[in-house]
């Protein structure tokens, strides 16, 4: 296919991620147990891609959705609450959407909340009339007002939103909670959710043509297989044949049971579990007539 100057082609994914704060880290241990690697470039901005043709943008959380909406880069890891933001934003001055969360990831959970001061007395949505809101998120919250028929006045801050109610700004916020330490720590207390979020994987609206979106396809594959992965385990033991039936009656629901080659008076035997044991699964099992346990971790797996 020709290239259009809106989609050039190119031979190499290029992936956006955050270069330093909570989704560093994470976003990219697990590009790297996606196989990845590269060589590190001196000002860290850019990652040359080395085990395979994907290079590494190293940026701003903030910058993540615009740099894949200009195609500047083909995916990004970046917060849901970010892209929302961002996806809202574009749709209230008209724009078209650019930008899809293509995968949800295992980290970066939290939640965009209502805070509001310790003494208030919470009695629901409508007490938000009139009021003012700081948040980094206008664009969410302005739609989640209109949902909901509320006219408050939004409130834009770019950082330190929990302290705004003291100050004088605004009345309550509207902000990220993890623990909920930062909210108490500012005499504030969380009461309604606006959104749940975690980490995402995120790509164009348009689909690629060229090498990269067989490049995108491996990725995902491989994502997938570590996101289905991360909580089986596979049990080996030994039992005797008549052991089995109280034995299936202990394993996590939906393990599935296999015989191998034994020595014909007890059986090998191993299940596929879909969630882990505990030592006490373990310990009844053992009791049932399991032996020679072993509970191991799977890796990598292609469905
Ligand atoms: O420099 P750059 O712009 O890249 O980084 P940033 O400072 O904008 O982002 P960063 O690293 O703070 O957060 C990146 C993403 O992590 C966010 O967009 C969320 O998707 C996710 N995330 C998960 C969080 C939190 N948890 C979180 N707790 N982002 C921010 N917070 C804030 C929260 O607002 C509060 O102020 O952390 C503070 C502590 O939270 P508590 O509830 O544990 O006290
Ligand atoms: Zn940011």
């Amino acid at each position: 296919m020709s290239p259009t100057p809106s989609a050039p082609t190119r031979d190499r994914l290029r992936i956006a991620i955050q270069k330093k704060g909570r989704l560093a880290d994470p976003a990219r241990a697990l590009l790297t147990a996606c196989g990845l690697s590269w060589r590190e470039s001196r000002d860290k901005l850019f990652c040359f891609g080395e085990s395979l043709p994907v290079d590494l943008l190293l940026v701003r959380d903030d910058d993540i959705p615009g740099l894949i909406a200009d195609g500047v880069c083909d995916l990004g890891i970046v917060g849901f609450n970010e892209l929302d933001e961002q996806a809202k934003a574009r749709r209230q001055i008209g724009l078209a959407d650019a930008y899809q969360p293509l995968r949800a990831l295992p980290f970066g959970e939290c939640r965009l909340m209502l805070g509001i001061p310790e003494e208030w007395e919470w009695s629901g949505v409508q007490m938000l009339q009139g009021k003012r809101i700081a948040t980094s998120y206008p664009a969410i919250l302005t739609a989640w007002l209109a949902e909901r028929g509320i006219a408050a006045e939004v409130v834009e801050l770019s950082g330190s939103v929990e302290i705004a109610p003291r100050l004088g700004t605004a009345d309550l916020i509207a902000d990220l909670v993890s623990s909920g330490a930062t909210l108490r720590a500012n005499q504030l207390k969380p009461v309604e959710v606006l959104m749940d979020s975690t980490a995402v994987l995120a790509g164009p609206v348009e689909e690629l043509t060229d090498i990269r979106a067989g490049l995108i396809a491996m990725l995902l594959r491989r994502l997938d297989g570590i996101t289905a992965t991360r909580e089986q385990k596979l049990l080996m033991f030994d039992a005797a044949e008549q052991a089995l039936p109280a034995i299936s009656a202990l394993l996590p629901a939906g393990s599935e049971l296999i015989r191998l080659p034994g020595n014909g008076v007890t059986l090998r035997l191993q299940a596929m579990c879909q969630t882990g044991l505990s030592w006490q699964q373990l310990e009844e099992i053992e009791r049932a007539g399991g032996s020679n346990l072993m509970v191991l971790a799977v890796e990598k797996s292609l469905a």
